[in-house]
């Protein structure tokens, strides 16, 4: 037993925005610092497609994984929100943990149990194997230090945070309106705010946070989240960790030969994440501002939902045909100028061709992240989660970014969507943004090198897992 190398034990809470940075951390380990790692993965039935050939796509590069017997989620309501769910999906599986945990350290040395945002309850069972509790966050500097702020802010604020007359100053960070900060705060009466919250107090019980960011992107907040305080966990910046080419992605639907064809930096690609759906009039709207635009496009288009923007989170494939919602005649009209791909495309491949000059995002951290490392600029149209924090920083911080706004029907309507994309991808405006953006690109890539910040906190961490062995 002596010689097997040390194990990290993984536990990832629902959706692939959770489970892809999670991936190429524990690569990491594996790859540069020989831990072995193992995924113990909370289930509510089988796997969704994706997530199941993501993680055997892993294996040959020696990440092992286990799941874990479904947790029963009969008793909850048709409404309940995303973060109960998931925060559900761990608390339930505590006895399986508990299980999987003890088969593991019986065979193995296993030095710390890596959870991500909500998986803090996890903790109580690692204090028992006297594994080290880490939390592995795969959003912003700001959003984290928004959720170690969280019990105060709490004891302080008695409305909604959407009430409050002046923006929340978050330290480091630009100041956030409460209407835009995550979701989960929005309604407090809301069982997903409790849940945000119990994790939030808890954070301060992990022997470390590693967060998926750097410093050139968020100085301000790296560095207040940096400061020593009592009680307060060391933050470990350790981004972007990013998938570069995604194992498992095959070019089914035939994107990526279609941009081979295009011309260098010419294409809008147009998605929104994981598990990003649009309302019915949206998506006409949508549509119809890509047509206008005359402007090369890429869309991973979804059936549309008039009730959630997260529809998909838990199975990123669409629940119908999309392309019956698309308006008449449009797929005619935009043929050879505009490709639509149902659900799911090789996105990483995507950002990383030299034919895509935009991308039009939900703003989730591993979308940014990836347009980030190559150079992309945006247009921001956040849809749920953290997303309208991250869109916020995006236009009005690093500046990276086009927000566009919503009307009075609450939709984002096709003439602006269509100057928009002019503006960003052959306006004066998307030059300075492309060009900031390639300021970052070149900051990710020395962060990354070997005498990188966020390679020297990577090294710090694994040093101090091997120096408890
Ligand atoms: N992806 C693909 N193909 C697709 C769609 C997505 O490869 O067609 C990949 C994409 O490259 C990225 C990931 O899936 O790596 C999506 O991650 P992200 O952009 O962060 O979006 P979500 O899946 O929506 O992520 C959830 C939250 C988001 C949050 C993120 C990290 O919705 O708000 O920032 O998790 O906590």
């Amino acid at each position: 037993m002596a010689k097997t190398p040390p194990r990290i034990a993984i536990l990832p809470t629902p959706g692939m925005g959770h489970l892809i940075p999670l991936a190429e951390f524990a690569k990491r380990l594996v790859l540069t610092y020989r831990f072995s790692v193992t995924f113990i993965v909370p289930t509510d039935g089988p796997l969704p497609k994706a997530q199941k050939s993501f993680l055997e796509a892993l294996i040959p590069t020696g990440i092992s994984h286990l799941l874990l017997p479904p947790a029963n989620f009969d008793d909850l309501p048709d409404d309940v929100r995303a973060e109960t769910r998931i925060s559900l999906s761990v608390t339930r599986s505590l006895p399986s943990l508990r299980e999987a945990i003890k088969t593991l350290v019986s065979s193995t040395r296993v030095v710390a149990l890596v959870v991500d945002l909500f998986g803090t309850d996890a903790f109580d069972v690692a204090k028992e194997f006297n594994l080290s509790p880490f939390i592995f966050f795969p959003s912003t500097a700001m959003v984290l230090s928004l959720f170690l702020r969280l019990p105060d802010l709490d004891g302080s604020v008695s409305c909604e945070y959407r009430d409050l007359p002046d923006p929340v100053q978050i330290p480091g960070c630009i100041p956030v309106h409460g209407r835009d900060l995550f979701d989960p705060v929005q309604d407090r009466k809301n069982e997903a705010y409790k849940w945000v919250l119990h994790h939030a107090k808890r954070y301060r019980m992990a022997e470390g946070i590693m967060v998926n960011s750097f410093k050139d992107l968020e100085c301000g907040a790296l560095k207040a989240l940096q400061e020593e305080e009592p009680g307060k966990p060391p933050v470990y910046p350790v981004g972007p960790l990013i998938q570069i080419g995604s194992g498992n992605d095959n070019d089914e639907s035939g994107c990526l030969t279609w941009l081979d064809n295009q011309p260098r930096g010419s294409v809008l690609f147009v998605s929104f994440g994981s598990g990003g759906t649009l309302s019915y009039d949206q998506l006409i709207e949508l549509a119809l501002g890509l047509e206008m635009s005359e402007q090369r496009f890429l869309w991973v288009v979804r059936s549309p939902n008039d009730k959630i923007a997260n529809a998909n989170y838990f199975n990123v494939h669409s629940q119908d045909d999309p392309f019956v919602f698309l308006p008449k005649g449009f797929l005619d009209r935009t043929k050879g100028c505009g490709l639509v791909v149902p659900s799911w495309a090789p996105q990483a491949q995507i950002l990383n061709h030299g034919s895509t000059g935009g991308f039009l995002t939900h703003c989730g951290w591993n979308s940014i992240l990836e347009s980030v490392v190559n150079g992309i600029p945006l247009i921001s149209w956040p849809l749920y989660a953290e997303q309208k924090m991250n869109a916020a920083m995006l236009t009005e911080d690093i500046k990276v970014a086009l927000r566009p706004k919503v009307n009075e029907n609450g939709l984002i309507g096709r003439v602006q969507i269509a100057n928009l994309v002019k503006s960003l991808m052959e306006g004066e405006e998307g030059k300075q943004l492309r060009s900031r953006m390639r300021g970052l690109k070149d900051a990710a890539a020395s962060v990354l090198s070997d005498n990188g910040s966020s390679t020297k906190a990577l090294a710090g961490l694994a040093q101090k897992w091997k120096d408890k062995i």
